[in-house]
């Protein structure tokens, strides 16, 4: 397939509630879409960086002058026959995973669509049913909290896990144990803690938490070796594993006892596959983070989640408790017994809404300028 050219689009959706965490609140997203045009076929991908640079340095702005700048040029006008190429083309540019990602998930998803083969195959996947936890964020009562819960519990999801700070953590817990002392309960600080909190840390314990995701800084693997001493419940990495080299430091020093993998963050489907390998190689099991995509990041979601090691629920739920319609046909459903039943049709299965993606469209560019757009 040679990469003709590139489009990129800005797409405003509200999300249905909002989503805070440890370092803010996001009420509507700035979905950036990619669309990789090569010989008559399309490939789409999301990138999945935020509206400022809190969870990572990335941002939909970085990404979209980067991707034109930058990561685009790297790959219009080659020829590729898989889109695994794409990192190694890609590598001049420095970080910028979110950014690199979207380009070559887009790639992967083209290579899907001419060879008219289920993306999730394409990828190595196994399963054809995926295990599906909720993430839900801070809540501005521990009553709406509750609430969220039992709703999410009563809809068959499988793990519930919570946006936890300092100041809504322990007692929190607290509240859930008495109500539901069996449910599969975690937690995500998105760093919000420092080693001056260890003491407080221990107390988790005290919950039988699956994991405690990312207590610490977003770049130290080595304090969160440190707190994993510390603590019965395992620690779950996520901001900190960048690549296969921060997965293999991770557990060359006992960091963790599981891993998030998010393929924005890893830079690609690649790295994704793998940072999961290392980690089946190692007997630590990984599951599927989210960063609460549209349907179309969402499918991509649900096509990596069927590798094998992919053995705890992720972060992977249902189109409609994001948004009030979604971009993509069928939207992403769950199950009574929690789980995504994946499509075993052609690309990801899920088939883009053109007409409704135009319409929350607010922005868009093709690079080169002057081929047609998309
Ligand atoms: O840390 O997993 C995280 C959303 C934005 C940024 C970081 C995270 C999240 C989530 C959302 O937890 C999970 C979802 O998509 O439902
Ligand atoms: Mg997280």
């Amino acid at each position: 397939m040679k990469v003709e050219a590139i489009t990129l689009r800005e797409l405003r959706m509200p999300l249905r509630h909002f989503f805070e965490t440890s370092f803010g609140r996001t009420e509507t997203r700035r979905v950036l879409l990619v669309t990789a045009h090569c010989d008559g076929v399309e490939g789409w991908a999301e990138c999945v960086a935020g509206e400022g640079p809190f969870y990572s340095y990335e941002w939909i702005e970085t990404a979209w002058c980067t991707i034109r700048e930058f990561l685009a040029p790297l790959l219009i006008g080659k020829k590729i026959t898989q889109g695994r190429e794409c990192g190694g083309l890609m590598a001049r540019v420095r970080g910028h995973h979110m950014a690199k990602a979207a380009l070559e998930n887009a790639l992967w998803d083209a290579e899907a669509r001419q060879k008219q083969q289920p993306l999730w195959r394409l990828l190595g996947g196994t399963r054809k049913e995926i295990a599906c936890g909720v993430s839900i964020g801070i809540q501005s009562s521990h009553q709406q909290l509750l609430e969220k819960i039992e709703t999410e519990l009563a809809a068959g999801y499988q793990r519930i896990k919570i946006k936890v700070k300092p100041g809504w953590d322990l007692e929190v817990f607290r509240q859930i144990r008495e109500r539901w002392p069996k449910i599969l309960l975690s937690c995500d600080a998105n760093s919000a803690y420092t080693t001056a909190d260890f003491e407080h840390l221990r107390q988790f314990d005290e919950f039988y938490l699956q994991m405690i995701e990312q207590p610490l800084w977003e770049d130290d693997i080595v304090q969160h070796a440190k707190l994993q001493r510390e603590l019965k419940t395992p620690v779950c990495l996520d901001e900190c594993i960048r690549h296969v080299r921060d997965a293999e430091l991770a557990l060359e020093l006992d960091a963790c006892g599981m891993i998030n993998i998010k393929v924005g963050r890893l830079g690609g489907f690649s790295q994704a596959i793998a940072v999961h390998d290392v980690c089946q190689q190692r007997g630590i099991p990984v599951w599927c983070g989210g960063m609460l995509e549209s349907g179309i990041g969402r499918a991509h979601n649900v096509a990596l989640s069927t590798l094998p090691n992919f053995r705890l629920p992720g972060d992977v739920s249902a189109s409609k408790r994001y948004w009030a319609e979604d971009i993509v046909s069928p939207e992403i459903e769950v199950t009574a017994q929690g789980t995504i039943i994946v499509p075993d049709l052609a690309g990801t299965g899920y088939e883009i809404k053109k007409d409704l993606v135009e319409k929350l469209t607010v922005r868009k560019e093709t690079v080169p300028t002057r081929v047609a757009s998309a």
